[in-house]
């Protein structure tokens, strides 16, 4: 989230689109309501009526997977009806800058395609520049190649009616849901918009995401209270599990993980460390080098000098797509020896999981860490295979859950709050940090012995006390970091002086010479001289906001809404005096308010003032991208598996995402557009409440939602049992006939939709057929996220079981 939980509340518009916060999200419901109690208005977009959309003053029914369309067109509306903050997008945004000679958008496809690899080559979308190197830019938004005549010529094509017929939606909802989204582009009004996994979980899933910003930053909603783009994150510290480098691509705190040409230190500093000549943009992540070589002197310690690189030769380099579904078809192949599943459940959770089930049992071995026995865990005794014909062995460690350990946990607002431990584990059970550490100083003994290329874990700076469980409270310091040698630090008039050993204050102090330890350096500030920040739970809030500034800690340095130096004109007063979020202070010289995104003075300030995007090299929000793998403008493309034809260009399905053999757009095997989502009454791949039987008895098994109209055309009733079929295998389930579903007008024809939970699997009390045994193993060209949301399917009454 840009912004947080409780600043919903200052919201004059909230757009839910692709989240069902009423359902997934509950408590943030109650900010919702807040928000709606002072006159806002809540606005929900999804091709289901949810409960969310039930409360929201407007519904828009959408086909899945054409999000890019509706808020394209939402885009075009704040431009032709001028419902756009001005001032906002002239000086905040890369509107003036001019696109360098080669740029064009041709029938679908952006310019530098390589249509053998799929790939574009993303250097051909550069901003022109001037003699001296920096980016051309026309303050008057005029220049025919300036960002924002290239961005109202790409949207002009996105005309309410082209929108409506490709998404399906009700004009009539369409315009309601623009007009009360798009008056929020003025400087005394906030809107906010939610998004969850029905805009991420596509196969152009970056570029839904694109939009939202794209659009927030038109309407000058970023940055200010009551705004931002939120992302409804999903299991409870998967913010701090990305913050920690969960993702195949990043290191802690957002740092690029090395590629393979990035050679040594050096080459992979040059490579990651933006640069920029002008003198107004902060260009945070400049700060690169300090960052990452107080991140290797978090991993190996003493053994990290300059000489040796800080060892970075020991971190793996990658080339190519290590995401989930790749490491999956891996195994598939016998690539993979072992596999260690620590919270995870990849036998449901996944997608075309058919195979992931057979791939499981090429392993030699199997490690799951987990509460329960999951599919995964007794994937070897599934319904259907012979154990005999399984030669994996298994490993099942069992886990403490959230409870019976001490931690951090991380929110979707970026709040990280300390939790106690409130019960002993049961039984064996062990926390996931034993259990590390174990597997740690185990690997240490074991190459100690020799091995290939044994450094990387014999040199690794594992101190975390001498007790039977690892002190937590040590590795939430070294992530914050300290000092390793005695140092004076100025910093503009005050002198700092720093013992060795010493908590590091805050990030701007952390160096790339090998004098600090940082284990990811967007949390230092989170544990200083002054103890744990994160246990914090002072209750007051100055700013009347709910911004609880001394409530547990949030990164970066406590700044509760990120970019608030957009929340303020180039002068530094607020937008909207009656909901400052920041405010520059002329005489005290200093900003008031929440933590400034950088203490340099407003941006008009002749000699210090710094644009509001730090941490983008040219200072302003991106309405046009530079570096994404499919295209500066998000542009409409169907779902590889859809039941229309894309109106907008002859370019079918997004052009740089590969497409496995196992689809089909087959509309006579598969007629109908099929798409998974989740129920208040069951989490995730359901070993978390399939196991209880409080919620078992509530959601007993498998089950698919169709509307009255399939249900008639296909001779179902309610609770019959069916049978979904995919071009990746059929599952049955009971019918849940209701008028919360409908179908959709596509080019003229009613197409129908059948919504599946996708929460079922073979273990735990209450069983069912798996919702992803028919979903695509095929992702977003960016990120790799399946498109568990859109896919074609046939239905019919009976099966086996029926
Ligand atoms: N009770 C409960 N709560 C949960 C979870 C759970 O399993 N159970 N899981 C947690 C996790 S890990 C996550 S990631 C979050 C996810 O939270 P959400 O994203 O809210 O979850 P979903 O139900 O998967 O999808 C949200 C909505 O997107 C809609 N949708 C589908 N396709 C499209 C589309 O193309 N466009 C648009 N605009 N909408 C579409 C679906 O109909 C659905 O109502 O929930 C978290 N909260
Ligand atoms: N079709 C379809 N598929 C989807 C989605 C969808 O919308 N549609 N959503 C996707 C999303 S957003 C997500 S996040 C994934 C989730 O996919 P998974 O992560 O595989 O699903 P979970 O059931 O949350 O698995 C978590 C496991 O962790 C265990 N666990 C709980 N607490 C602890 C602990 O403290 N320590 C350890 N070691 N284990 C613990 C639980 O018992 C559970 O078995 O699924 C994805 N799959
Ligand atoms: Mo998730």
């Amino acid at each position: 989230m840009t912004n947080h939980w409780i600043d919903l509340k200052n919201a004059d518009a909230i757009l839910a689109i692709g989240c069902n916060p009423a359902e997934n999200h509950p408590i943030s419901m109650k900010w919702i309501e807040a928000a709606m109690d002072n006159g806002g208005k809540l606005l929900a977009v999804d091709p289901r009526f949810t409960r969310t959309g039930s409360k929201a003053d407007h519904y828009a029914q959408i086909r899945p997977g054409t999000d890019i369309a509706f808020l394209g067109g939402m885009i075009n509306f704040a431009l032709q009806n001028n419902m756009f903050h001005e001032e906002y997008v002239r000086e905040y945004t890369n509107a003036s800058f001019i696109v360098n000679e080669k740029y064009d958008f041709n029938e679908g496809i952006f310019c530098a395609f390589d249509d053998q690899e799929k790939t574009y080559d993303p250097k051909a979308w550069a901003y022109a520049v001037d003699g001296a190197g920096s980016p051309k830019r026309d303050m008057s938004l005029k220049d025919p190649r300036c960002v924002f005549q290239l961005l109202k010529k790409h949207y002009s094509r996105y005309t309410v009616d082209m929108v409506c017929s490709i998404t399906g939606t009700k004009k009539e909802d369409y315009i309601a849901v623009a007009k009360a989204f798009c008056s929020t582009g003025r400087a005394d009004k906030a809107g906010t918009i939610l998004y969850a996994m029905g805009i991420t979980q596509s196969t152009h899933g970056t570029q839904n995401v694109r939009a939202t910003a794209m659009l927030q930053m038109l309407l000058g909603n970023i940055g200010i209270a009551g705004g931002g783009v939120n992302a409804l994150r999903g299991e409870s510290n998967v913010q701090g599990s990305t913050d920690y480098g969960l993702l195949f691509h990043i290191l802690p705190g957002y740092l690029k993980s090395p590629e393979f040409d990035n050679v040594d230190l050096k080459a992979y500093l040059e490579k990651w460390t933006p640069k920029t000549k002008d003198a107004k943009s902060a260009n945070w992540w400049g700060n690169t080098p300090k960052y990452t070589v107080s991140l290797l002197k978090a991993w190996y310690g003493d053994n990290a000098t300059a000489e040796n690189g800080f060892c970075y030769d020991y971190l793996p380099k990658r080339s190519g797509n290590y995401s989930f579904m790749k490491l999956m078809e891996k195994m598939g192949k016998g690539e993979l020896q072992g596999l260690v599943c620590m919270g995870q459940n990849p036998a449901v959770g996944g997608p075309d999981s058919l195979k992931t089930r057979e791939a499981l049992g090429k392993l030699d071995w199997l490690v799951t860490v987990d509460l329960w026995e999951t599919e995964t865990s007794i994937f070897w005794k599934r319904p259907g295979v012979n154990p005999k014909d399984i030669k994996t062995e298994v490993f099942m460690l069992p886990a403490a859950s959230s409870v019976e350990k001490e931690g951090s946990i991380s929110n979707s607002g970026r709040w990280a709050q300390w939790r106690y431990k409130a019960a002993e584990p049961v039984g064996d059970a062990k926390s996931d940090l034993w259990i590390i550490d174990q597997f740690a100083k185990h690997m240490k003994k074991a190459y100690q012995k020799g091995g290939t290329f044994p450094e990387p874990i014999t040199k690794l700076s594992w101190n975390y006390g001498t007790g039977e469980e690892p002190e937590v409270h040590l590795v939430a310091k070294e992530i914050n970091g300290y000092f390793t040698k005695d140092m004076t630090i100025v910093d503009k008039d005050k002198t700092l002086e720093f013992k060795k050993g010493d908590q590091v204050p805050m990030f701007k102090y952390l160096q790339d010479d090998g004098s600090t330890v940082s284990g990811c350096w967007i949390y230092c500030g989170s544990y200083t001289k002054d103890g744990n920040q994160m246990a914090r739970r002072d209750a007051s809030d100055p700013t009347g906001l709910g911004m609880f500034p001394k409530w547990s800690w949030c990164w970066p340095v406590n700044r509760r809404i990120i970019y608030n130096r957009a929340s303020v004109n180039p002068d530094g007063a607020p937008f909207n005096p009656k909901r400052a979020v920041i405010a520059w202070d002329a005489l005290e010289k200093k900003w008031k308010g929440d933590v400034p995104d950088g203490p340099w003075p407003p941006m008009n300030d002749a000699k210090e003032g710094k644009y509001p995007f730090i941490m983008l090299p040219e200072g302003h929000g991106r309405l046009y991208a530079l570096d994404l793998k499919d295209g500066p403008f998000p542009e409409h493309y169907e779902p590889i598996e859809s039941p229309a034809k894309n109106l907008m260009s002859k370019v079918q399905s997004n052009p740089a995402v590969k497409v496995p053999a196992n689809m089909s757009s087959d509309l006579n095997k598969y007629p109908f557009v099929g798409t998974t989502y989740r129920m208040t009454e069951h989490w995730q791949a359901g070993a978390m409440t399939r196991s209880l039987p409080w919620l078992v008895e509530l959601v007993p098994t498998m089950f698919v939602e169709i509307s009255q109209t399939l249900a008639s055309a296909k001779g179902i009733n309610n609770g019959d049992q069916v049978k979904i079929t995919t071009e990746r295998g059929s599952i049955e389930a009971k019918a849940l006939v209701t008028t919360r579903l409908k179908p959709f007008n596509v080019q003229g024809k009613m197409v129908e939709q059948v919504g599946l939970p996708w929460h079922f699997g073979y273990a735990g009390l209450a069983t069912g057929d798996s919702g992803n045994v028919l979903t695509p193993s095929v992702g977003c060209a960016n990120t790799s996220i399946p498109e568990f949301k859109a896919f074609l399917c046939n239905i019919e009454k009976g099966g086996k079981r029926a």
